[in-house]
């Protein structure tokens, strides 16, 4: 059986391709969710691909994933630099947590330098655009071989 992959997207994602396509890129989320679902394929991963600009619903599919995934890739958009409340539920998730930011972060408001999740995360991606999720994927498929 694969093993799977929850891939997560916080609040203003489902407006990726026509929010602020300077600093997001002209992708939709659509099309990030295919090119995931192609690339775990190759890696012999199954991805659960889901979106949700409410932050208690993030949660649930955290605590979901504990008996469902093996690993996360996260995307938590503002609530990166927010949210104890996603911190304490990615605490509570045994496996493999990778934090992914379309943009680089670094290089915009200081508000954004700071993230609650990195406390967490294995690892983190950042200014890689939507390929991100992409290579994020492929270095979960290492942490999980
Ligand atoms: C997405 C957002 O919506 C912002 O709030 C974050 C993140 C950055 C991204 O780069 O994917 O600050």
């Amino acid at each position: 059986m694969t093993k799977t992959v929850y891939i997560l997207n916080g609040p203003n994602l489902n407006l990726l391709g026509q929010r602020e396509p300077e600093i997001y890129g002209a992708e939709t989320l659509d099309d990030v969710a295919v090119a995931c679902a192609d690339t775990a394929k190759t890696a012999g991963l199954t991805c659960r691909f889901l979106q949700s600009n409410w932050e208690g619903q993030l949660i649930d599919w955290i605590h979901e994933a504990r008996d469902a995934a093996a690993g996360i890739i996260i995307n938590p958009a503002a609530l990166t630099h927010t949210s104890v409340a996603i911190l304490d539920a990615l605490n509570s998730f045994d496996g493999p947590v990778i934090e992914v930011h379309i943009s680089q972060v670094h290089k915009r408001e200081a508000f954004r330098h700071h993230s609650y999740v990195s406390q967490r995360a294995d690892a983190v991606m950042a200014g890689f655009g939507t390929h991100g999720y992409l290579l994020a994927l492929r270095h979960m498929q290492h942490l999980l071989a």
